[in-house]
Order: C-alpha cells, then structure tokens, then sequence
C-alpha cells in the first residue's frame, strides 16, 4: 500500500493532535510526515500553542488523501430526505471504531438541512435538547445535496435558481479524515469563507484566525485570558429556531446593576446604594457576592455582618430597585446533622452526583469540601425549588447569579481522586487545561441522571440555569432574573451570562466587544462583562470609559473583586460621577428600544447588539470591525478603548449616520463606507443613529420603576429620501409570558417627508392608557418649519438649520391611538 501523501500544504489535516509527534508514531496511525514548506530548518515541528494561543503552524503529520474511511450504500430517498448506510472494512488507529453507521439527511426547512450521522446497532448518547421534529421534506429548498460512495463524502451547495449559482456550503471530500471511534468523532469540511466567527466562549479577537486553530470547548473556571441566511442575523434566527429563542428578560434587569465581591456587611452593601441615590446615578439592581453567605453555605446568611439584610432588600424593594445573590452549586457535607437542610435533604432524596458505586463525588469549594447537586435529574429540580424558596421566605431576593457552575473544584476529581477507566482517560485528550479531563472538576465518569458526566460536563451550567430559571418562576410569580458564569446553546431560553473574571485593562475592555457579539450569535444576548474590570485596579479614566461602554452592554454591571479598591461610580471624583450618571440616563432613556429589540430576539431570534457586517454585509471592510457594534440595526456605539485618547477612529458603512446629541448628518451617504476620526473627550461616547430608523425612547429617571411612568418620545432619523420607520413592543414588564398571552402592545411608526404617524398593530396591555409621547427630535430635516400640529393642534417646537434637527415638545399624545404629528414649510 503506497499512501498518497502529494497533499497542498493549506489542506493538511492535522492527524496527531497530541503533543509529542515524531516521524514513528505518525506513520504507526498511517499517516504521512511530511516538512511543510514554511518549515525553515526545523525537523520537527514546534510545541503546540496550548489554549491561550491555539493557533497551529502547519501539520507535518497529515492524513494522505486515500486514507482508509467509510464507504456509502443503500442510498435511499425518503419522506425527509435521504437515508444510508456507512461501513469501514479496517480500523482506524483510535480504539473501537464504529464499524456500521447509519446516515440521515433532513431538508428541514428552506434555510436548514440537517444531517445525522450514528451509530447503526446501538444508541449512544444524544445531548437532550429538543429541537424540531422534521418528517416531510421541504420541496424546493434554497440548498441541494450530493453524495461521493467510495469513499464517503457529501457536499451541500446553496442553490439559488434565480442566478443559477451555486456556492459549495459544506463539503467533506478534501481530507480524508472522517472517523467515527467510541470515544474519538472527526469531520472535516472546507469552509466556503475565511471570516469565521463564534465556535463558543473564547477570550479573543471576533474574528478567528484561520492558521489550524482548535479551539477546546470543555467549560472550565478559566479567566477569559450553519444555517443559510442568507444574512448573518437571519442565520442567527435559524439557528435559534433549532436550539429555542432567548428568553425575554425583566425590564428591571435591563437597568444597571452594582455588585462586588467584600462589601462585607449589609451596612456596607446599604451604604453604596444610598451614595447611588445620593448622587443621581441610575441604578435598579443591587448585587451580593459570596460574602453575604454564613461560612459561604449556599441559602444561609450570615446573621453577624449581614444581619440588615432583609432590611436593605425591603429598601431597595421600596425604592422600585431590585436584589440579586450569588449562588454557587457546591453544598457543604460538613455541617452537623440536622443543621443544614440543603445537604441533609438533598442527601436523602438523592440529588447530588454519585460514582457509578452510588458514593457521594466529594470536592472542595468556597465552604470547603462540598458535594454536587446533578441537576439533571427531575428529583433535584424540586429539591432546588425547596431550598430557593426558603430562603426566600427569609430574604426577598428577585434573582439568581449562578457561579461555579462548570462545574468548578479545587481538588481535580475529587477529595479521593477518580477511578481508572476509559472515561477518566480517553484515547484522545483534547487540549484542557492541566491535561486531564477532571482537572478543576469533578470526575467525569461520575454518573448523573441524563448521562455519565463525562457526556454532559458542559451541560452543567445550563442545568442549573433550567433549574434556577424554573424555581424563581415558581416561587416569585414574575419573569426570572438568572446570570450564569457556564452557558450551553439553549442557555439563552433560561438567562443570560456574564464574562467571567476580566481584569481592569484596557484590553479586557476592547475583548468585552467581540464577548457580547459572541454571545449574541449563541442566542444568549443578555450578556455583559464586569464594568470597570474584576481583577486588579482600575483607574478612574478606564472606569469612567468602561461606563459608557457598560452603558451599552445588554446587561450592564459593575462588579469587583474581593480586596480591591472600590469601584462603583460613587467612589470616584464628581466629573466621573457626572459622566456616568449622564451616560446611564442615555441608555435609561433608550430602553424602549432596546426592549423592542430583546422582544424581536425572543420571537424572531434576530440578535440585541450586532456586529457592523451583520446590518452591510456586502462590506468587506466592516468583517473585521470589532471595536464598534451596533444595537439593533439602528444605533452604533463608537466606544473610546484605549488610554489619554481624546479621539476614536470609527468606522461608517455607507449609509446615512446622525449624530446622537446634535442630530448632524456625518456623512452624506457615500457610496463606499469610510473611516472618520471622531471627537471624543473623556465625558462623551460617540453615538448615531442609522438614517431611516425611528427609536422609541422614554425619559428617564433613576430606576426603571420611576422612568416607566414617564413619558414616550420618538428620535426619527430620516433616509436621504426622507423616511423613516421603527416600532414598539411595550407590556409591563415583569409578568410572564406576556407576548403568549397577548398583554402586550405593539405599534409601528412611520415618518415620510414631512409626517410622522403611527399604527397600533396590537394593544392587549392592561395599562396602555397612561402611555403617552411628550416629545420627538427628527433629524435630517432640510428646511424651517414654520407650524408643527400634532393630533390636529399647533405643538411647540424648535428647529436648527446647522443640524437639521426639528425638536417637537411638551405633547401629551395617548398611544394606544394613531398618532400623527405634521409640520409646514
Ligand atoms: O472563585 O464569588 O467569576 O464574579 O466574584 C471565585 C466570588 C468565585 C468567581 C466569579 C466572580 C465572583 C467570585 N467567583
């Protein structure tokens, strides 16, 4: 058998990517050893990467292009698509190859095609989300399918009848390096582009590198150091109408949130609430860390430091704000009989993960050693209800923050290690930290209810999340607040994410960007990094610009770590305090739009903040932008990240832009986008508004309850042939299932020349009637109006003929009607 090692140096496929590599061990797995071109002098190839650097350089052992694989038979067509038979004749070099497997391939939808590879004689285990059952074939998809038997491979091409073109989506016949072992599954594809974004939480660039990059995703409490379209934000809506649409999040939780890890008391936790007030900043939520915990025990407090605790809860409550405390999964096992009910009831119903001898997986966490609760098994789900809704009974929290939940351990494994077997070390390592699957958590033979946890490890914060999002449900009767550290596709229905432990610098800032533009692509657009960074020092410039960048995160928090100097707005000079409250009025006031846009997410799936390539497509030069982001398709966000600057380089796709505060027009629609320098003094975040788009906004007041009753205005930025559109989606806010149940209103507004009028699509909301619009700022409007009626009578306005922007004021226009506002020339 001569190998056909004759393979491009651009198309290796990496076929030992283990460390250690030589010459022997490649060829012993039949593959070839080749220096690649770019190899200089060196005769073996240079250490990998690891994980904080995954890119590769060029592989020098590779599979030939007639390495051995699947052929395919019995190739049928059925009601859904195609059903076949794939069988190997040798083995591959990792253990217990899947000698006979079965193919499926579901024409799901237009825009989806599903395809499923398993195991032909016995069922292995599937990852328990539920997604659309498909059983009929779509009958002129946008995408068509073809087969290679001998040997296997198949490509998917989209299709577009229109232009007869068709660009190859999906395609496995260029390695040969397909492998389908216990404990070992490889596919490989040529990817039709070389802009690849998402693949799962990585602390990066949004933009990855192409050069063999591998990106490990085992979820570890790690510091952060395909679907047609044809848009990128409708691949989005598709993938999410497979994996479930985000869930639609409290209007509270959309205010700004204060946390940090040792306020150390209820005092202390009362005192920076009241700084806030004292000082004017916006803030509707107010956070506990682990130090609130008795002896850091999960639904204790400790009755000494945090013996005011109700009381500050009360207050907030009583002031229209809202509390949130941490909790970690990890119970403690060490607390005499009797005295602690989660252990002692979680014990005896079962809840917690065990062997596979039924003994208890002890680790060790904050309360020292500890034993896991497996959410997964329905037994737990009710003991967590119990345990969230006593200790509510005792403290009126309204939501939960989920830390810990990779799961995170101390002690690898466990207090006593783990047993040896084919789990604890498979054939294949992927690249984790520490080198072992248990590193950092529990044992992954453990057992849980769906699985072994060695098949549902990164299920473990999304259980929890289902767990936590159910129990808060249950007990308080309104929308659930949840936060969690370790996500999952799916997350996005139960709660949102934070980052993780940045630190406070100024690159940390920058990657917070393609962080949230990451997460908005997983469908879990409630995300946010810690304001003013976690770990080390901030400064007061890079916290006074992480405020207004913080200001436009969809989940806005500051937070801090244990030990550190204060960090909350108050603790800084007045000019900071000054720019921040004014820079969270802005987002408080822009919150009708940015509910719209979480209302559309949880229907359509389209994404909260985007990327500039999401809204302009066609624009090369926006691929790469990720320092700038957009909310919706209409407001971009051009924040200052790097220190003593006075200006920010932001980039315009062509297309008409306004500046927020004065409504100038910066460009006069281009035909190519281009790079403008921007102003940018330490107390301004540059903001425009896209031309054709109408935001609702409110005015605002320090929390959400206050600026809820006040009133509406419209910013309409008119196109260059002056029109404009936009609309609202607005309920109350906090009950559940509102848009499901139909007590909700939603309206559309429309601008042409020179109107502005407003259609109401659907008005189930029980408070409707007190809605009204005070005021509009139109922009782009070329000439001085001489009278401006609205509802049919003569309405107080202002006009500027440097910026074009008409101001209409001092209106009381009820909403659940058409308005209609008009001016002469
Ligand atoms: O081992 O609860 O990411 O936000 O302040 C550290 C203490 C545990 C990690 C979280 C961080 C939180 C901290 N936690």
């Amino acid at each position: 058998h001569t190998q056909q090692c004759n393979v491009d140096d651009n198309v290796r496929f990496d076929c030992f990517p283990e460390d250690g590599v030589t010459q022997s061990k490649c060829e012993a797995r039949g593959c070839c050893w080749r220096l690649p071109k770019s190899s200089g002098n060196h005769t073996t190839p240079p250490r990998r990467g690891g994980r904080l650097l995954p890119t590769q350089d060029v592989p020098y052992c590779f599979y030939p292009s007639d390495y051995p694989t699947y052929s395919l038979s019995n190739l049928k067509e059925t009601d859904y698509g195609y059903t076949g038979d794939l069988r190997r004749s040798t083995h591959s070099y990792y253990p217990k190859d899947i000698m006979q497997l079965k193919l499926d391939v579901y024409f799901e939808t237009n825009t989806r095609l599903h395809f499923k590879i398993y195991d032909a004689n016995s069922q292995r285990y599937e990852v328990p989300i539920e997604t659309p059952k498909v059983t009929k074939k779509v009958p002129r998809p946008n995408y068509e399918v073809d087969f290679v038997h001998e040997p296997f491979s198949l490509r998917v091409a989209r299709f577009d009848s229109g232009q007869g073109m068709n660009e190859t989506l999906f395609n496995t016949n260029i390695t040969r390096s397909f492998m389908f072992t216990d404990q070992f599954i490889q596919i490989s594809s040529i990817l039709p582009t070389s802009y690849i974004y998402g693949l799962g939480e990585h602390r990066a660039g949004f933009l990855h590198s192409l050069n063999w990059t591998r990106l490990t995703m085992w979820a570890r409490d790690i510091p952060p150091v395909v679907f047609l379209g044809p848009s990128p934000d409708q691949v989005i809506q598709q993938y999410t109408e497979v994996i479930g649409r985000p869930f639609m999040p409290p209007y509270w939780s959309l205010g700004f949130h204060l946390c940090r890890w040792g306020y150390g008391s209820s005092d202390k936790t009362q005192q920076v609430v009241e700084k806030m007030r004292k000082a004017g900043i916006p803030q509707d939520g107010q956070w506990n860390d682990i130090d609130y915990m008795d002896k850091h025990l999960d639904w204790t407090y400790d009755k000494t430091n945090f013996s005011g605790l109700s009381d500050v809860v009360k207050d907030l409550h009583d002031h229209g704000q809202h509390y949130v405390n941490i909790i970690d999964p990890g119970i403690s096992n060490q607390q005499p009989k009797g005295s602690y009910a989660p252990y002692d009831d979680g014990l005896s119903i079962g809840a917690f993960i065990t062997f596979a001898n039924g003994s208890l997986v002890k680790g060790q966490v904050w309360p020292g050693e500890t034993v896991y609760p497996d959410f997964t098994n329905p037994v737990t789900k009710v003991w967590w209800t119990a345990e969230a809704k006593a200790y509510h009974d005792k403290i009126n929290y309204d939501g939960l923050w989920i830390d810990m939940n990779e799961p995170s351990n101390f002690v690898d494994g466990s207090i006593l290690g783990c047993p040896d077997n084919s789990y604890e070390h498979p054939p294949y390592t992927p690249d984790v930290l520490g080198d072992k699957l248990s590193a950092f958590t529990v044992c992954v033979s453990a057992k849980q209810y769906w699985s072994t946890h060695y098949n549902v490890h990164n299920l473990y914060g999304m259980s929890e999340m289902i767990a936590s999002h159910d129990a808060l449900a249950n007990i308080r009767g309104k929308r659930p607040l949840v936060i969690s550290r370790s996500t999952f596709p799916s997350s996005g229905k139960y709660g949102g994410h934070w980052l993780g432990d940045n630190n406070s610098l100024w690159k940390d800032m920058w990657y917070s960007i393609p962080g949230i533009l990451n997460f908005n692509l997983f469908g879990i657009p409630l995300v946010g990094a810690d304001i003013c960074g976690f770990g080390g020092t901030t400064t007061e410039e890079l916290c006074q610009r992480w405020q207004q960048l913080g200001a436009f995160y969809p989940f806005s928090r500051n937070h801090n770590t244990l030990g550190s100097k204060d960090q909350d707005p108050t603790s800084f000079s007045p000019a900071m305090q000054k720019s921040t409250r004014d820079i969270l009025l802005i987002r408080y006031s822009l919150l009708p739009y940015l509910y719209t846009l979480f209302h559309k997410g949880h229907v359509t799936g389209s994404t909260i903040v985007r990327p500039l390539f999401f809204e302009f497509s066609m624009d090369q030069e926006a691929f790469t932008i990720d320092r700038q982001f957009l909310w919706g398709s209409s407001l971009l966000i051009s924040p200052v990240l790097e220190e003593n600057a006075t200006s920010v380089n932001a980039y315009f796709p062509a297309d008409t832009w306004y500046d927020f505060y004065t409504g100038t027009r910066v460009t006069s629609q281009p035909s190519k986008g281009k790079m403008i320098t921007l102003d940018a003094p330490l107390d301004k975040l540059n903001l425009h508004v896209r031309g054709g788009r109408i935001l609702p906004t409110q005015d605002p007041n320090t929390t959400t309850t206050a600026s809820r009753n006040n009133k509406y205005g419209l910013i309409v930025a008119m196109s260059m042939g002056s029109v404009a559109n936009g609309e609202l989606f607005w309920d109350d806010g906090d009950t559940l299932s509102t848009y499901e149940n139909g007590k909700y209103i939603f309206m559309k507004f429309s601008a042409v020349d020179n109107k502005i009028t407003s259609t109401v699509i659907k008005n189930g909301y029980p408070y409707a009637d007190k809605m009204e619009l005070g005021s509009t700022r139109v922009f782009g409007v070329a000439k001085q109006p001489t009278s401006v009626s609205a509802n049919g009578k003569a309405a107080t306005f202002t006009y500027d003929s440097k910026t074009q922007m008409l101001t209409v004021s001092d209106m009381s226009l009820p909403m659940k009607v058409p308005i209609n506002i008009t001016w002469k020339y």
